[in-house]
């Protein structure tokens, strides 16, 4: 008969090759402590590194102090799911392509959102693992019964301080969690369990004298610290800031319509990555191609039904209208002017200041027809902020 240690180290590797088998693509765990680190959150937050994101500043102690989130917490398990994309999303960004065309006209969607939503994947995976567990449990050890609670994204957890403390992988200078076998491409997810099962050993860092991340970052959002500051990114901006868009970050956006992966996609770490194989993770082939002047025309109902069951409809349509005013104004060719002028019929002023914005940077290439726009708008325009950006975008001079 197996001792009590071998016992639990059996159930152990059984639950890691379970968590395989059920489509996630690596499997570690974690001691129930705080993770190394947990205590840069307090400082990132006072110096106010997460912008808007006021629901950061709740449940401080909960996210770095996992155990009070659970009573008799006694391992986590973090798992992982590749999403490597098939292209480098660098390749999509405005430029010219081989042929000479220029790119910009098609906005670009963060890869991670051109498929099924992976909160409702992981969700469903760890509670067919719970279902496995206990099963497992009232076979072997029928004397435990299993408590736990599953954890996804949006729950105030330091998930990659905690996959960092699991042995997954180790905190990138770009902040995320790098591993290598996967590079920076794994989105996470976390069980809390009551079951004593013994941590993994750690990974240590491998970023070396490495910078590329650094450099690669268009806005400079992270610093040599390792830290990211919200307020730079354009991650943030695109997806999670709810107001008007810095003029500064404008530019810097180009044609992304959501979310952001160059200081991911530069990381010499994704060459050992294979691509996502995960059947949920099937890219939609349509969100990988979307003609910017095209998506004006889309409504809240169509802008629902384009991107249903994907990351990109909790934008909701007036942020991402929003977004687009500004991909329309970062855009090289005619289709632009006309769709910007669309847009300043918009309901929401916050659509209308990016597209004047829009109207402004397009003068620099068009300068007449612009101009005629942004008068004419200016002679009918009520709201106070728009009318400032109009007034802005006529005194433009590059
Ligand atoms: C808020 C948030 C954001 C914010 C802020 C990002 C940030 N760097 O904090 C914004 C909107 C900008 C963002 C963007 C993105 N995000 Co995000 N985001 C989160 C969220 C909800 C919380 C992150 C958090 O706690 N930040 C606070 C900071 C302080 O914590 P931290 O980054 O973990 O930092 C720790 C380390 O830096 C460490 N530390 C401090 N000093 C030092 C020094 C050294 C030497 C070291 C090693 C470590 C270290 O201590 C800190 C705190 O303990 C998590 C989900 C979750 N609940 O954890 C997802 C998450 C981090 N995001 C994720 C992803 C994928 C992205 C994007 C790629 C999305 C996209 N394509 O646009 C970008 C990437 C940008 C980037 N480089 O981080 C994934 C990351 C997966 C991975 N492999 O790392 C997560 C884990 C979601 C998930 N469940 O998969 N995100
Ligand atoms: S997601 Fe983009 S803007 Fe944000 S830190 Fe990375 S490269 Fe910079
Ligand atoms: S790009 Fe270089 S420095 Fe940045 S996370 Fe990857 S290995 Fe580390």
């Amino acid at each position: 008969m197996q001792d009590g240690n071998n016992r639990w180290e059996t159930l152990k590797e059984s639950l890691r090759q379970r968590a395989l088998e059920e489509g996630f693509d690596v499997a570690h765990f974690a001691p129930p402590e705080p993770p190394p680190h947990a205590e840069a959150l307090k400082t990132w937050l006072d110096e106010g590194h997460h912008g808007e994101m006021v629901w950061m500043e709740k449940n401080q102690q909960k996210r770095a102090v996992p155990a009070s989130l659970m009573t008799g917490l006694g391992s986590i398990l973090v798992l992982g799911i590749n999403d490597a994309p098939q292209e480098c999303p660098l390749e999509r960004l405005s430029g010219e392509d081989a042929a000479g065309r220029a790119r910009s006209k098609w906005g670009v969607i963060s890869p991670y959102a051109c498929h099924r939503d992976y909160h409702d994947v992981f969700k469903k995976g760890m509670k067919r693992l719970v279902v496995w567990l206990k099963g497992a449990l009232q076979q072997r050890m029928p004397e435990w019964s299993l408590e736990g609670r599953l954890f996804v994204d949006t729950a105030p957890v330091l998930e990659r301080p905690l996959a960092g403390n699991s042995g997954m992988g180790w905190l990138g200078r770009n902040t995320m969690l790098v591993t290598r076998q996967y590079g920076c491409w794994l989105y996470l997810g976390e069980m809390f369990l009551n079951l004593p099962f013994s941590p993994d050993p750690v990974e240590k860092d491998h970023c070396g004298t490495c910078r590329r991340c650094l450099d690669a970052c268009p806005t400079r959002a992270i610093d040599d610290r390792y830290v990211l500051d919200s307020r730079r990114c354009l991650a943030y901006w695109t997806i999670e800031a709810k107001g008007v868009i810095p003029r500064p970050m404008r530019r810097a956006m180009r044609n992304r319509l959501f979310g952001c992966d160059d200081c991911v996609a530069v990381c010499p770490w994704n060459r050992f990555a294979q691509e996502a194989a995960h059947n949920a993770f099937q890219k939609r082939e349509e969100l990988e191609s979307l003609p910017l002047p095209d998506l004006v025309k889309l409504d809240d109902a169509g802008f629902r039904a384009l991107f249903r069951q994907t990351p990109v409809k909790r934008t909701g349509w007036v942020r991402f209208q929003r977004n687009l005013a500004v991909a329309l104004g970062n855009m090289v060719g005619k289709g632009a002017l006309d769709a910007l002028n669309h847009l300043m019929d918009h309901p929401e002023a916050l659509v209308r200041i990016h597209a004047a914005w829009g109207l402004g940077e397009q003068r620099l290439r068009h300068e007449k027809e612009a101009n005629g726009i942004l008068r004419q708008r200016a002679g009918s325009e009520t709201d106070h902020a728009v009318l400032i950006e109009i007034k802005e975008s006529l005194e433009r001079k590059e």
